[in-house]
């Protein structure tokens, strides 16, 4: 082969893949097999920057972006990212692109599964209008009847849930074949289990499961980092601390669709009143005796609360922060300057994505990595 024809070929075909880290200012990116020649082949994943060009557009790239790479070095696995192909979705809350669904974990027992807060979730989950599939985990440590019991009351709710036991690998393969191919963004509080089914799917994850970690408790730190696992076989899967603290920032006019049950009301019948919120409005067709109803209300105030304060904060909120003082008394101070703008140390310039992960202590990670 003479060295035009292999140039042409490199025109040709591009070179795609999909980001599956992102730290930094670098990209992992795992390579699409399809464009794989032979003498690529022997690297699944290369370590990627993104072309200037992109930063100029203020194009983003995200966990979950199919990207074109140029220029790929085979020798130490580099490539740039040149291009970022068009989203099928985009979330937030953790930022992923192409997600097709989430996997929302809950436990049966340890700690003991609670309505409330369960549903809280589901409406998080709901409100990204991704396919959901809810997950109950730990079911070796309930009898078989109150299996049934759950299982007819979240049928009730508008939910078939996967009863599972990450501990005792029952269920595990019915999971498994659901997300093949797919990318699935792995969902739930903590405890419920979601590390230990993660290793479950995927055996080189080596996640630690019982862990903890204070700050994931606790917002800040919370949503930033996300990692796609890959499944053998195909598809993706992301741990997604970010999804931990489910607040109702939703529409109030949105939230009934969020509830299978209202959302089926809502396709059968009419309110007589376009903006009905579904509380004491007359003719109304999703009040009524189903079980969840006195959520939908308690969430809705909640919802109404969120927007009504958000109309009131001052526009200075966006370039200010409230601190109170050590005397009690509140004060408007400069918000830092957004992270784009603030300096990293050293240390972090120089700690390449591959150091960062070859570790797995990601949860411990400063946010100003992303
Ligand atoms: N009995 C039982 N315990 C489980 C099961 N899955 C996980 N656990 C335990 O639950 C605890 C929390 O698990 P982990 O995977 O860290 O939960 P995460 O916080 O959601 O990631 C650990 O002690 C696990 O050993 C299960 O199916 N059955
Ligand atoms: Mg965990
Ligand atoms: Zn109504």
């Amino acid at each position: 082969m003479n060295y035009a024809t292999t140039n042409q070929q490199e025109n040709n075909t591009e070179l795609l893949g999909t980001v599956t880290a992102v730290q930094a200012n670098f990209y992992r990116v795992r390579l699409a097999n399809g464009n794989l020649s032979t003498k690529e082949s022997s690297f699944q994943y290369l370590l990627c920057t993104r072309r200037t060009r992109l930063k100029k557009i203020g194009q983003k790239v995200m966990v979950g972006d199919r990207v074109v790479i140029e220029e790929p070095d085979w020798q130490d696995a580099r490539g740039a990212i040149s291009q970022v192909l068009p989203r099928k979705t985009e979330l937030q809350r953790p930022p992923v692109a192409n997600a097709d669904r989430i996997l929302l974990v809950f436990a049966v027992a340890e700690p003991a599964l609670d309505p409330w807060q369960l549903s809280r979730f589901l409406i998080e989950a709901e409100s990204t209008n991704l396919e959901l599939c809810l997950c109950l985990n730990k079911c070796d440590l309930i009898t078989e009847e109150v299996r049934k019991q759950w299982q007819s009351r979240l049928k009730d709710w508008g939910y078939k849930p996967v009863l599972i036991s990450a501990k005792q690998q029952q269920g595990i393969e019915q999971l498994f074949q659901l997300l093949q191919g797919t990318i699935t963004i792995v969902a739930g509080p903590s405890g419920v289990g979601k590390s230990s089914l993660i290793n479950q799917l995927i055996p080189d994850a080596s996640l630690r499961v019982g862990e903890v970690s204070g700050k994931l408790q606790r917002g800040r730190h919370t949503t930033r980092h996300v990692e796609l696992f890959e499944l053998p076989g195909g598809g993706l899967l992301a741990d997604s601390p970010g999804f931990n603290q489910p607040d109702l920032t939703c529409e109030p006019m949105q939230l009934a669709w969020y509830f299978p049950e209202a959302r089926e009301r809502l396709q059968q019948g009419i309110c007589q009143f376009g903006d009905c919120l579904h509380r004491d409005e007359p003719n109304c067709v999703v009040r009524g005796d189903w079980e969840r109803y006195e959520y939908y209300r308690e969430f809705l105030e909640k919802a109404i609360a969120y927007q009504k304060n958000l109309q009131d904060t001052p526009d200075e909120e966006s370039h200010t922060k409230l601190k109170v003082k050590r005397s009690g008394k509140a004060q408007y101070e400069p918000r830092l300057a957004t992270k784009k703008y603030r300096r990293r140390s050293r240390r972090h310039k120089h700690q390449s994505l591959q150091d960062i992960y070859s570790d797995r202590s990601v949860d411990d990670l400063d946010e100003d990595f992303i």
